[in-house]
């Protein structure tokens, strides 16, 4: 029988899995994200003013820990998904301060009809290091997008240098949009998200920083269609092409209505 949570993905495209990890790993895992923190440089910062930040953690091997930890070999079975592979993570965080992120979705493989299945192809997790409120510029959801349309997927995919730089604060992407859910979350939480739902966060107006682990992994990779697995391993490569690739836009008439 699924579980909850199993079930919550597949009908919503994201679950919460709240207070998962060991306190000991939990502030290893701060200390982690610290230390990647104090090396993002201001450039960094300033073209990724939508995202706050967000490090790759490639460059970081201690990293390794994290993602054998049992509390992920759980994590995995609890949600039914065997034989995955991490591909790629990243240390988001929001200063005080810093306007909305805008709505997107992670996934790229849409060249591909798998990508309009039942089948869970990508999950995203995201491990929260800080109380999350929609004060603080929490995560926003479309639940439900990753299978069904929303009007947000009538534009044009936006991840280029103007839409991370906040060039125009006042793009629809950036805004509230009826039907997204605000994800308020406590430090240890984990957020698992299917890389299709449509998400983006609130602005940050306190005064704190607020900082996440996102991981990427892909379920039942032996199984998935050649070319897809191809680019998983040009991402877990840091082979940055697969961006000039095709298949970052999704294909409506392919949705489910
Ligand atoms: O900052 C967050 O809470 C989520 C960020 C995110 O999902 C992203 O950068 O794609």
């Amino acid at each position: 029988m699924k579980s909850v949570n199993r079930l919550q993905l597949e009908r919503q495209g994201y679950c919460i899995l709240h207070q998962r990890i060991t306190a000991h790993r939990l502030r290893e895992i701060q200390d982690y994200c610290s230390q990647v923190l104090t090396n993002v440089t201001d450039e960094h910062r300033a073209f990724f003013k939508a995202q706050g930040c967000i490090a790759d953690i490639s460059d970081y091997p201690m990293f390794a820990d994290v993602l054998s930890d049992a509390c992920l070999t759980k994590l995995f079975a609890d949600l039914a998904l065997p034989g995955y592979v991490f591909s790629s993570g990243s240390v988001i965080s929001k200063p005080p301060m810093s306007p909305a992120l805008f709505w997107h979705q992670d996934w790229w493989g849409w060249d591909d009809a798998i990508s309009y299945s039942e089948r869970i192809l990508q999950v995203n997790l995201m491990i929260y290091l800080s109380p999350t409120n929609v004060e603080n510029g929490c995560l926003r959801v479309i639940p439900g997008s990753h299978r069904r349309k929303h009007s947000l997927h009538g534009f044009d995919v936006a991840y280029g240098a103007s839409m991370c730089r906040v060039e125009n604060p006042e793009h629809p992407l950036y805004q509230s949009w009826s039907g997204e859910q605000a994800i308020e979350v406590m430090p240890g939480d984990i957020v698992v998200k299917d890389a299709r739902l449509l998400h983006s966060t609130y602005a940050n107006t306190s005064d704190a920083e607020r900082t996440l682990l996102s991981l990427n992994f892909n379920p039942d990779f032996a199984n998935l269609p050649e070319r897809v697995q191809a680019r998983i391993t040009h991402i877990f490569m840091r082979d940055r092409v697969h961006k000039k690739r095709g298949g970052t836009q999704w294909l409506n008439h392919r949705r489910l209505a």
